[in-house]
């Protein structure tokens, strides 16, 4: 080898063990991009929470993480996203925990038809034990829960006639989110029940590809289903969740305390959202009449009816989810109903 190329070969190696700590450093100042994806608009309960979530982020990182909100669906439905997430294509999203009963079949257990009687019960058996045994199954399969919000008790609206009586539903073609459990239930109710993403919903109420849906008042209000929706029925036939999810393969990337910014501002985020969002869904019923929408409550017996009707599932829920789970929940349901509610806050 020539003096000349020992040289070359000498300096082409220093500079590659300069760059390497460069890059390192590089790495260091430019601050952790976090896309994270949602369903609903921006100017929605779910929108207004990512937001929260993101300046938390940015707060507690001292601004090396940084979260790039993408709401309305643009990074695709929620199942779509789940597989980004899994596949470490996306860094996190919010949206339903019904759309993860493929991924893990214990989620089913919260599409349970009137398994919590309000907030209370729901926040206790979410943030509880029972909420984060659910919420583990989910590692395993590539993703990581943080945190449960609130989607809300939902409701039902239609464009063909007020549902005053479960065989008012005969017939109606009802939109129901993918997942086992909403499609037996509707279709145990005698509505025409399909499964279809929420992204779609507007354009096929709109079409009248479907007549009707399921959602809480902050989400027909939100996505604008009044302008396509005449009837809305007081059911509040399920409580939702929402989950906020990370990619596993992107998570085990970070370090301890990159996952603890992530982990606190998901706390603070999931106390503002439920206070948002009560807030939010106390005033939404007087503007969707504003708007136009035609509001009853179903007669306390039909009411009783339908709850009848749509608890023959409880059954083949408790199966698939697994019994110990099944009735793990429900003494944790009784003992939070035997307790009294004067510490309630
Ligand atoms: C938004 C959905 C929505 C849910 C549904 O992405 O699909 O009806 O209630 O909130 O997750």
């Amino acid at each position: 080898m020539s003096a000349m190329r020992r040289t070359l070969t000498l300096s082409l190696i220093a500079g590659a063990l300069l760059a390497a700590p460069l890059a390192a450093l590089a790495q260091d100042i430019k601050p952790r991009l976090i896309r994270f994806g949602y369903g609903l608009n921006e100017n929605s309960n779910q929108g207004r929470a990512v937001k929260f979530f993101a300046s938390e982020v940015e707060r507690l990182s001292g601004g090396k993480m940084k979260v790039r909100a993408i709401g309305a669906a643009a990074l695709g439905p929620d199942v779509q996203m789940q597989q980004a997430l899994i596949g470490g294509a996306q860094e996190m999203m919010v949206g339903s925990t019904a759309t993860l009963v493929g991924i893990t079949p214990q989620m089913a257990l919260w599409d349970t038809p009137f398994l919590f009687n309000n907030v209370r019960e729901a926040d206790a058996i979410l943030d509880g034990p029972i909420g984060a045994k659910v919420m583990a199954t989910l590692e395993p399969k590539g993703l990581v829960g943080l945190v449960y919000w609130e989607n809300g008790f939902r409701n039902l609206t239609n464009s063909k006639r007020p549902v005053q009586k479960l065989e008012d539903l005969d017939g109606i073609k009802l939109r129901v989110m993918q997942n086992n459990v909403f499609l037996e239930s509707f279709r145990t109710l005698g509505a025409n029940a399909v499964p279809m993403p929420f992204s779609e919903l507007f354009s096929a109420l709109e079409t009248k590809t479907v007549d009707g849906q399921e959602n809480p008042f902050n989400t027909i209000l939100s996505s604008k289903f009044f302008e396509v929706q005449k009837y809305l029925t007081v059911t509040n036939h399920v409580y939702s969740p929402w989950i906020v999810l990370v990619s596993k393969r992107w998570w085990d990337g970070l370090s301890k305390d990159e996952q603890k910014v992530l982990r606190d501002a998901a706390v603070a985020s999931r106390d503002f959202e439920r206070k948002d969002t009560r807030e939010a869904a106390g005033k939404a019923v007087a503007e969707l009449k504003t708007k136009g929408m035609q509001v009853n409550e179903l007669p306390p017996a039909e009411a009783a009816r339908m709850r009848d009707r749509l608890t023959r599932v409880n059954a083949s829920i408790g199966a698939n989810i697994g019994m110990d789970l099944w009735n793990e929940t429900q003494a944790a349901l009784a003992k939070l109903r035997a307790a009294p509610t004067v510490a309630r806050k």
